[in-house]
Parts: C-alpha cells; sequence; structure tokens
C-alpha cells in the first residue's frame, strides 16, 4: 500500500525490517540501549557489534541513566543496508492510563525529527511497543500512522516513511487504519 503526503510517499509493507534499504531504519529498543530480543535483537544481530559500540557510547555520554521512553538517539547502521539505526524507547503498556498514547506518540515524532535533522531523505518504522511491549495493534497502529501523517504535514525534508510489519495480521490491521486515517 502507498500513500502520497505533499512531497513524501508513505508505505506499508509486510517484511523484515532489517532487510529495508533506507537511510535509517527505527529500532524498538530499552532504555539500556544494550540489545534485547524482537526487533531489536534481529538489528543487532544483523548490524554487528559496531552499532553495540556506538550505543555503549551514548549511555556513556548523553544517557548514562538510560534512554527515556519516547526519545530517540542515532548510531551507523553497521553490515545493514540501512546507513543508520535511530533507537527510541517505546511505553510499556499498562492498561492505557499511564500515558502510553502520549509517549508511543513521542517515539515516532522524536525518530523523525531526528531523521529530518539529520537531513535524511527515507526511514522504516517497525511497531513500536507491541510485541514484547503488549500496546494492542489496534490502537498503537492509529497512533503510528497519524503521528507520521502529522508530522509530514508541518515538516518538509523526508521523501520515504515505510511502516515495515513483521506479521501477516499486524500487515492488514495498518492498512486497515491507513484507509481510514488517510480517508482513502
Ligand atoms: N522486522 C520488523 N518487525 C519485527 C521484526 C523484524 N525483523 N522482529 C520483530 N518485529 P518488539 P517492543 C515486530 O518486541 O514491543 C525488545 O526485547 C514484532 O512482531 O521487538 O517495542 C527490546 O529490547 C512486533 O510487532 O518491541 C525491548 O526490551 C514489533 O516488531 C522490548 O523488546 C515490536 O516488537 C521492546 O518491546
Amino acid at each position: 500500500m502507498e500513500i502520497k503526503l505533499k512531497n513524501c510517499r508513505i508505505k506499508i509493507v509486510q517484511g523484515d525490517i532489517t532487510e529495508q534499504t533506507v537511510d535509517a531504519i527505527v529500532n524498538a529498543a530499552n532504555p539500556t540501549l544494550m540489545g534485547g530480543g524482537g526487533v531489536d535483537g534481529a538489528i543487532h544481530r544483523k548490524g554487528g557489534n559496531k552499532i553495540l559500540e556506538e550505543c555503549k557510547q551514548i549511555r556513556a555520554t548523553l544517557y548514562p541513566n538510560g534512554l527515556p521512553t519516547g526519545e530517540a538517539v542515532i548510531t551507523s547502521g553497521g553490515n545493514l543496508k540501512a546507513k543508520y539505526v535511530i533507537h527510541t524507547v517505546g511505553p510499556i503498556w499498562k492498561g492505557g492510563n499511564n500515558r502510553e498514547a502520549e509517549f508511543l506518540s513521542k517515539a515516532y515524532w522524536n525518530s523523525l525529527n531526528l531523521a529530518k535533522s539529520r537531513g535524511l531523505k527515507s526511514i522504516a518504522f517497525p511497531s513500536i511497543s507491541t510485541g514484547a511491549y503488549g500496546y494492542p495493534i489496534d490502537k498503537a497502529s492509529v497512533i503510528a500512522l497519524s503521528t507520521v501523517k502529522n508530522f509530514l504535514e508541518k515538516e518538509n525534508g523526508l521523501e520515504e516513511v515505510i511502516f515495515v510489519l513483521f506479521t501477516a495480521k499486524d500487515f492488514e490491521v495498518y492498512k486497515q487504519k491507513a484507509s481510514e486515517i488517510f480517508s482513502l
């Protein structure tokens, strides 16, 4: 599925984010930035040690207590096809009354803003927080899509934003929500 918004293409695809050829892929990390399971594990495994070394440097300098939820940092892409990895931390789902939506939106917004500030043109997102962190996909997809829509309506520079969904079910949910949000 492909949507045009100003000078930007928004694509929704099913696949593995570590295979994307884009300027930056986004990692659904945890505050330690030291890797983990899910998409985080896949990115570190395929990207190699360079990414971890840069994450250690970020921890030692900018974020000794860990990356706060909703914030984003950038490293190189190591052995990945993507030039960079933007690491962000989504919220852990605790029922919905703990500012989860606000923090999830911040994770997308700050990742987009970091990409834009570095002059990057293309960025790919996984479905942040909807795996180990337990955020319901129907709610998370609406926040992901509408945050990207709001960002692109306000800011220029990005030419391609790709949502990469790992499962067929998540892919279907995203396509359904996108057709509503973008009035297709
Ligand atoms: N490409 C695209 N999406 C993927 C891939 C992949 N290769 N692998 C998994 N997904 P999760 P979270 C999807 O758990 O919920 C980690 O341990 C997956 O199907 O990776 O934000 C971190 O270190 C799901 O839809 O991230 C943190 O501790 C989505 O990615 C914690 O998990 C997100 O699932 C973060 O949890």
